[in-house]
């Protein structure tokens, strides 16, 4: 048990001391969130602009000249952003958003005995209370999702555990939310997995998690290294908790929690008739039949396991769990995994081992302060992501020849240059890792994963400022360049699209066999329009660059992607984002794509379709709005009110497609610099990613790039349009 905390009464006002808080100077672009304790390093180290960005303490920087044109708009836009810059290069930024993470870093925390700051707890329970829904005092699955089982009793957990007493009223109250959507039985099973590591749910009340399935050739489609590579990720560690039985240590914080989770005694719940009780409000992908039948089977295995069997499979996973805790210098692949390796090492080799220190330096990479208090992160942050948009926006709209904005670009390359992989993981084969020599991945070089997106934005970003702008440093060199198309031409899916991290491994039935009730397609790896995307733009810039390298290669592979782009837009005409929210994401990719193969409004009835489909879409204040809802059931939903960053993607794709008509175009302009402040800055609006689905996940970062990248864009578009219409 943690040390007793006093609790302030408001979470509206910072429970620490704001102006204490910096975040760490990297060369490398992690996030590390410091609090100075001492005068002398409040001198040392001052607040930086990002700092106080990302904090939320006024920058006051000062009104710039009213913008009258849209490059105007756009520059003051960098103006501002580029004052975010970090001096290593790359652009930091929040990437919260899913509700299900905090708690497993509090209770991994907890059962592991790895404290915590206290500053770092009292803002975790800020944010939690900021967070709660005011109505019913529940949380969802992330900020903007509905109250469910899985988030309200993992993050009442969390809040307990950090130190909030079970009669402060946000616990009275989430409590009684909980006990009407049916208790903690109703979690999902990740919810009941993550109870059970706590002690506070019985093992019997989980569906199977055999380690033995790691055991079987892994040539068979259900063997995990032919799944998504997130799902296998976290598996491991999970089958081998499961395995073993982890169980906290009982206190006495435990055995209240047993008495406030559930509607009845927990002596007295029938443990195995809840493993299936998933509430309705948090059911996204209900099992199957087979599913269903198969955990019939494996429940009677668990009776009769053959203990050097399981033995077998668990130390397995355990090697493979050390296997990916080197790979990734111990952030591990995501999250998720990240907190459930760390309890399987403490486990093992307790407290005084290395690896217990390692993973406790590396938890505070997804701990991120913002002004509603700490949050986990979906990754470690998304540095190369960001700095990517960023970058190609400024050479694109020819910002980047401003001599102001030259030493900003220069430091952005170096970053890009020492984020790229350089060789394949340390344990390639026997951890079933995908090839990243070359690659870029989607946050730091540590964390080191190839993502067919994240290489092919990185190596556009490298090509456009080595290429197109003529103050720059060669410093990726030519060989380097090749190393990444050689992993982008490593991707392709069988039907010539790409996945996220891998090629698609296992069949489609394995979808059958998600566990996860609250997400949708996490089974296997799948054709997505972005990634395809991505990898058409970037080898087609880079074939231009280096025409001779691979070219019969790079040339087949853009076909097959581009028939891939036709067969996958939708009978309405755009094409359904899975990363971003979510038509107006994905259609400005694809739009993208088809331009560089000249398929534009006039030349494709495949363009044509999209764009008219969007502007079906566009709203009165000339704006898109659309709701992460969408993602979920794949029908265009309608956000309330209109959103700069699905604005500037549409309007963006109508551009790329070359549509004819100035109007659409000029009316998002207009929005997009009506909504701008007097900085150059745009408030944050809702969320504008998600993933599996049912997650929504924040890239405010966004705000500003693909604003910036569209206004100047625009400007120049419109110019030429006028001209044309002159002629
Ligand atoms: C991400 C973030 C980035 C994203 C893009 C690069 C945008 C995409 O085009 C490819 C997929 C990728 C890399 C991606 C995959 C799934 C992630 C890692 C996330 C959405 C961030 C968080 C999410 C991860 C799965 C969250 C942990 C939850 C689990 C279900 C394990």
């Amino acid at each position: 048990m943690w040390t007793p905390l006093s609790i302030p009464d408001s979470s509206q006002e910072a429970w620490t001391d704001y102006s204490r808080w910096r975040l760490q100077d990297t060369d490398d672009g992690s996030h590390i969130w410091d609090y100075l304790e001492t005068d002398e390093e409040l001198v040392s180290r001052p607040l930086t602009n990002a700092d106080k960005y990302w904090l939320g303490i006024p920058l006051n920087f000062p009104t710039l000249p009213t913008p009258h044109t849209p490059f105007d708009a756009a520059r003051n836009g960098y103006t501002f952003y580029k004052q975010l810059q970090a001096n290593d290069g790359h652009w930091a930024g929040e990437y919260g958003g899913p509700m299900f993470l905090l708690p497993g870093l509090v209770i991994g925390s907890y059962v592991t005995g790895m404290p915590f700051l206290e500053v770092e707890r009292l803002e975790m329970i800020r944010y939690l209370l900021n967070r709660a829904h005011p109505e019913d005092g529940g949380w969802g699955l992330h900020i903007e999702g509905h109250t469910t089982v899985f988030g309200t009793a993992l993050n009442y957990v969390a809040l307990r555990l950090l130190g909030v007493s079970a009669e402060h009223p946000a616990a009275v109250k989430a409590r009684g939310t909980l006990h009407k959507l049916g208790g903690a039985t109703a979690a999902p099973s990740w919810g009941k997995f993550w109870l059970s590591i706590l002690n506070v749910y019985d093992w019997e009340g989980n569906n199977p998690i055999p380690p033995e399935i790691l055991l079987l050739p892994d040539w068979l489609p259900v063997h995990p290294s032919n799944w998504w590579i997130h799902t296998r990720t976290v598996y491991v560690p999970m089958s081998y908790l499961y395995g073993i039985r982890y169980t906290a240590e009982e206190d006495d914080l435990i055995l209240s929690l047993r008495e406030e989770l559930y509607t009845q005694p927990y002596d007295l719940i029938d443990w195995p008739a809840q493993r299936n009780n998933v509430s309705a409000a948090d059911l996204y992908s209900p099992h199957t039949q087979l599913f269903d039948f198969l955990n019939v089977i494996l429940g009677m295995y668990e009776h009769c396991t053959i203990p050097p069997l399981r033995r077998r499979g668990t130390d397995y996973a355990y090697n493979l769990i050390v296997l990916e805790d080197e790979n990734t210098g111990y952030q591990t692949l995501g999250p998720v995994s990240k907190m459930m390796n760390l309890i399987a090492r403490a486990h093992v080799e307790g407290a005084e081992s290395d690896a217990y220190k390692l993973h406790m330096a590396k938890r505070r990479d997804f701990m991120w302060l913002g002004p509603d208090g700490m949050r986990m992160c979906g990754t470690n942050g998304s540095q190369l992501w960001d700095l990517s948009f960023i970058t190609q926006a400024l050479v694109e709209t020819g910002l980047a020849q401003d001599e102001e904005n030259r030493e900003s670009l220069v430091r952005a390359l170096r970053w890009l240059d020492q984020c790229q992989i350089k060789d394949d993981p340390l344990h390639f084969g026997s951890s079933f890792r995908h090839r990243t020599k070359g690659a870029w991945p989607f946050s730091t070089k540590e964390q080191g994963y190839t993502v067919s997106d994240c290489t092919g934005e990185g190596l556009k970003s490298v090509l456009y400022l080595q290429k197109q702008v003529d103050f720059t440093p060669n410093l990726v060199s030519e060989e380097r360049l090749c190393d990444a198309v050689d992993t982008l031409l490593s991707l392709p899916n069988s039907d010539g699209s790409f996945a996220s991290y891998e090629p698609i491994r296992g069949p489609g039935w394995l979808e059958w066999l998600n566990a996860a009730e609250v997400f949708g397609n996490i089974m296997i790896e799948y054709s997505y329009p972005e990634c395809t995307t991505s990898v058409i733009t970037s080898l087609s810039i880079f074939r231009k660059h280096y025409p001779h390298y691979r070219p019969i290669h790079i040339d087949r592979t853009i076909k097959k992607a581009i028939g891939y782009l036709h067969r996958s837009q939708k009978p309405e005409g755009g094409w359904l984002g899975s990363w971003g929210i979510c038509f107006t994401y994905a259609t400005m990719f694809a739009l993208e794509s088809l331009a560089l193969v000249g398929e534009t409004y006039t030349t494709s009835e495949s363009a044509r379709r999209a764009c008219e489909f969007l502007l079906s879409k566009q709203r009165d204040d000339g704006g898109w709005g659309e709701s992460y809802k969408t993602c979920e059931t794949g029908v265009w939903v309608d956000h309330e009110n209109t959103q700069v960053v699905q604005t500037a993607w549409a309007a963006m794709a109508l551009m790329y497609a070359n549509y004819p008509h100035p109007g659409p175009i000029a009316r998002a302009v207009k929005l997009v610099m009506w909504r701008q402040q007097e900085d150059g800055s745009w408030p944050q609006e809702a969320i504008e990613g998600v993933f599996n689905k049912s997650c929504a996940i924040s890239y405010p970062n966004f705000k500003f790039s693909f604003t910036i990248w569209m206004l100047g864009k625009a400007d120049r578009y419109l110019k030429e349009l006028a001209v044309e219409r002159s002629r």
